[in-house]
């Protein structure tokens, strides 16, 4: 190639059309970069990098090192194959050059080696060439290095060949144009996450970048994931317990629409102990967040697998319904990654893949590899199913509440006529105790500090209706007073703000019929006010066993370990009185035992522990009464110790 003087535009007929191409990128940057925002300047680095990505997708490039330079400008170099640099043979001007001036030109002309191309809204390096104030690319090709510099998208010199070497690759080097872009100044923290993403999904490149704005250079990070998108779901669920081995599967497709060319699809699934979702979907590498035909596919054949599987194992029975989509959503972590030859983007910012092909694609992929999952490794299936089941029940009884709810007078204000309040109207301060029975409820009336402590007796036996189910229990008088007195409202009105007691002290009889209740109030807390358990709201007293008398000492026992120790200590000399129910205390023993806030024990109830009572309810309320007895015995107390 000849030299040319330097800064002087070289024009020639081809370019000419070129040229006016990327006027019009200057004059409406939002046409072809979705503006000039922060956003829109990542862009540029995004695109140039995209390029690079497409050489390594095609298998001929390991390695892409950003830079952010001390000036302003990023370089992005490759080891692919370098854009070519010789004469177009119908435009008839070097294609390195066409690349840079010609919009929609990008890699893609010509049927060429391009399977698939993440680039930018497909108008290619010619854009961030156009929002350049300067751009250079050197190429290293064909035995030599060869360079054309360009200012706001104009050649400033030839195609040149500068010197020999025996490698090849792409360096780009521009500076966005302060005339387009108020702010030019490249974030560390935004490039970074957008390049981890895309060294997961495209497997054995490694991607770093590095920041020479700050000494000395702190901010230098490489990706490189072997594992690509399994990787990439052992990541994010770095800090959490898999129900099992991610499962991945990946396809070539041949679809009729593409004549000959292939779509690409990957999928990662791992579902795990917690309850949220995170789905990623990309299209050639790019992030999706609105999703779209890859995530549909995805996700209705990941419900669809789940439903076939759990009835044929019988886990869902005849008469069940099938799980619904977000049933089967809880807890899982899955990527889905298509490479596809024609991407159809719904917006500019390309968040949702539209191409209706890669539905059934993904779909036909999934239902392979996570079907024949469930099929083997049966007990993770049946962890998953199980988890399906949770879901679902927690499903249905959140909308039986709200349509009960709905129907109910629950959001009435006035205080019940049964609540003895306290004088404190200081949430901080104040504390409500529900109290079985209306007998053990005039004991702490009268025991009580009456300065901040409210005592609500709710009357034992209409809680006690053993086969109470949940929603009949909001209909529940009892209940209801509960409900105003907390102040805080139900369903949809549900304000903790407005809680009146910082503390709600459960506190029932430590028998059989105590656990009862206690268990149907904490699920009830569970279902309906998950945030005053989250918040630490809610307690268990704790009244003593045992009284242990010895002429005039004598020592309160609040567990059976504790009776055999103080036992001890009187050298098996001693009067015992057993404590069946509160009733049997009088309110000074009461207010000694379980309410003075220097002697009491309260646990504390996460939630955890009201998910079991959760769980338990459902098995309490069931029809057989000997297992549930024995339950109640086994685990009524099995509740996490807080001195509080
Ligand atoms: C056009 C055709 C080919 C590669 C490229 C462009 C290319 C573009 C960029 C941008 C940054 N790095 C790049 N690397 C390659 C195919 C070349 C061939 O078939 O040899």
């Amino acid at each position: 190639m000849a030299q040319k003087q330097q800064s002087q535009p070289v024009y020639n007929e081809a370019t000419i059309q070129h040229l006016r191409g990327l006027e019009a990128v200057r004059k409406r940057p939002g046409m072809y970069v979705g503006g000039t925002d922060l956003k829109a300047l990542h862009h540029l680095v995004y695109e140039v990098v995209d390029n690079s990505i497409d050489e390594a997708l095609a298998g001929a490039c390991t390695s892409i090192e950003v830079t952010i330079h001390q000036d302003g400008a990023v370089t992005v170099l490759d080891n692919g194959r370098g854009i070519p640099v010789g004469i177009h043979p119908v435009d008839k001007i070097s294609t390195l050059q066409l690349v840079l001036t010609e919009l929609n030109a990008g890699g893609k002309f010509g049927g060429g080696g391009y399977k698939v191309s993440g680039g930018l809204h497909g108008v290619g390096l010619s854009a961030v060439n156009a929002l350049s104030s300067s751009l250079t690319a050197e190429v290293y090709r064909d035995g030599h290095i060869w360079r054309q510099t360009f200012e706001r998208g104009d050649p400033m010199t030839d195609v040149d060949k500068i010197d020999k070497t025996d490698t090849t690759g792409t360096r780009i080097t521009f500076m966005p144009d302060t005339e387009i872009f108020p702010d030019v100044e490249f974030r560390y923290d935004i490039l970074i996450q957008r390049f981890r993403e895309m060294a997961f999904v495209t497997r054995g490149v490694n991607i770093r970048l590095r920041d020479e704005r700050i000494e000395p250079f702190p901010n230098d990070h490489s990706f490189y994931f072997e594992g690509g998108i399994v990787s990439f779901v052992r990541y994010l669920n770095r800090n959490r317990k898999g129900l099992h081995n991610v499962v991945y599967g990946s396809r070539v497709f041949e679809v009729e629409e593409l004549k000959g060319e292939k779509i690409e699809a990957e999928v990662a699934i791992q579902y795990g102990d917690y309850y949220s979702e995170s789905i990623l979907a990309f299209a050639n590498t790019i992030n999706t967040p609105d999703g779209g035909s890859h995530l549909e596919g995805l996700r209705a054949a990941l419900t669809r697998a789940i439903n076939y599987y759990a009835r044929k194992a019988g886990v869902l029975k005849d008469s069940d319904p099938n799980f619904t989509g977000d049933d089967t959503y809880e807890g899982l972590t899955a990527i889905v990654s298509v490479k596809h030859p024609n991407p159809q983007f719904e917006s500019q910012t390309k968040v949702k893949l539209m191409n209706p092909e890669v539905k059934g694609v993904v779909q036909s992929l999934v239902t392979e590899v996570f079907g024949e999952f469930l099929q083997t490794e049966t007990r993770a299936a049946k962890s998953i199913y199980d988890k399906c089941l949770i879901s679902s029940r927690a499903r249905i009884a959140s909308k039986r509440a709200r349509e009960l709810i709905r129907s109910s007078p629950l959001q009435s204000t006035t205080l019940p006529g049964k609540l003895a309040d306290c004088s404190s109207t200081n949430p901080a301060e104040s504390e409500i105790y529900i109290v079985e029975g209306d007998s053990a409820g005039g004991s702490a009336k009268q025991g009580r500090d009456r300065h901040f402590q409210a005592i609500l007796p709710l009357r034992g036996k209409i809680l006690n209706t053993e086969r109470a189910r949940l929603d009949k229990v909001l209909d529940n008088r009892e209940v209801q007073a509960l409900i105003s007195a907390l102040g805080v409202g139900i369903g949809d009105e549900f304000d903790l703000s407005r809680l009146r007691y910082g503390r709600v002290i459960i506190m029932t009889d430590a028998d059989v019929d105590g656990a009862h209740i206690r268990t149907l109030l904490l699920t009830f807390f569970f279902r309906y006010m998950p945030s005053l358990i989250e918040e630490g709201h809610l307690f268990i007293a704790q009244p003593p066993l045992y009284l242990v008398k010895q002429r005039k000492k004598q020592i309160y026992a609040y567990s059976e370990a504790e009776r055999e120790s103080i036992a001890k200590q009187f050298d098996g000399n001693f009067d015992l009185q057993r404590y069946k129910g509160l009733g049997e205390m009088n309110p000074d023993q009461l207010w000694e035992t379980t309410m003075d806030p220097a002697n009491r024990i309260l646990l504390q109830v996460n939630v955890e522990d009201a998910a079991i009572a959760d769980r338990t309810f459902d098995m309490l309320m069931g029809s057989s009464v000997p297992p549930r007895r024995k339950f109640i015995q086994t685990h009524a107390r099995n509740v996490r110790n807080l001195d509080v």
